[in-house]
């Protein structure tokens, strides 16, 4: 069985949005597209308190982009977004929702955040989609979403390191950036981690 992981396709990562990612509405397209070639497909959504440590507006006099350390991990501050029950939280309104069988919500821990769909950032809990995808027998594990350099490499790199064969879709994501060259790095770090990248066009 392959899965197809469609990761944070959300209101604010798209342009106009409180964490915009550059062009991020352009993957929509391209997931609705490739879902219709798998039997499983899976939606992450970050899921935030409106006290999220990740947030900046938590942390006195502290700026987005600016670093801290939380829970023993360095930990990027984001302006608020995604909060849980926000317009912003939700799924952009063209991402084809009939086809997508689960949805994974993560960074609910406002102590913690989560980029992978699998476990938090400093790996103290599994959200269960590992242990899921292997109830259903999963082998391969195709991703794309935003971003790049954040919840898509973080989750592909959790996923292939729980066994799984991992294939990333490069046409379905798109990066931050925040240190020019982050995407570019992502790109490399999976291909190190034994991930595939793989056209949209050589699938199914
Ligand atoms: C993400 C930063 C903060 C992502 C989520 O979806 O890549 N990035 N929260
Ligand atoms: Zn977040």
């Amino acid at each position: 069985m392959d899965c197809l992981l469609l990761v944070d396709l959300q209101n604010d990562f798209m342009p106009g949005g409180a964490l915009a990612v550059p062009q991020g509405d352009e993957v929509v397209a391209v997931a609705n597209q490739l879902a219709t070639r798998f039997d499983f497909v899976v939606a992450s959504q970050d899921w935030h308190p409106p006290q999220h440590q990740s947030f900046a507006s938590q942390h006195r006099g502290r700026r987005p982009g600016e670093t801290i350390r939380l829970r023993g991990v360095t930990q990027v501050l984001w302006p608020d977004h995604c909060v849980q029950g926000t317009h912003g939280a939700e799924f952009h309104q063209g991402l084809d929702r009939g086809r997508v069988s689960e949805v994974v919500q993560k960074g609910t821990d406002p102590e913690i955040d989560s980029y992978s769909t699998f476990f938090d950032n400093a790996r103290l809990r599994s959200t269960g989609l590992g242990e899921r995808l292997r109830e259903r027998n999963v082998g391969t594990v195709y991703l794309l979403g935003l971003a790049t350099d954040y919840c898509v490499k973080f989750s592909a790199l959790d996923a292939a390191s729980l066994g799984f064969k991992v294939k990333v879709v490069p046409e379905g994501c798109r990066g931050i950036d925040l240190n020019a060259g982050d995407v570019q790095r992502s790109w490399d770090e999976l291909r190190t981690a034994g991930v595939e990248i793989v056209a949209a066009g050589e699938i199914g």
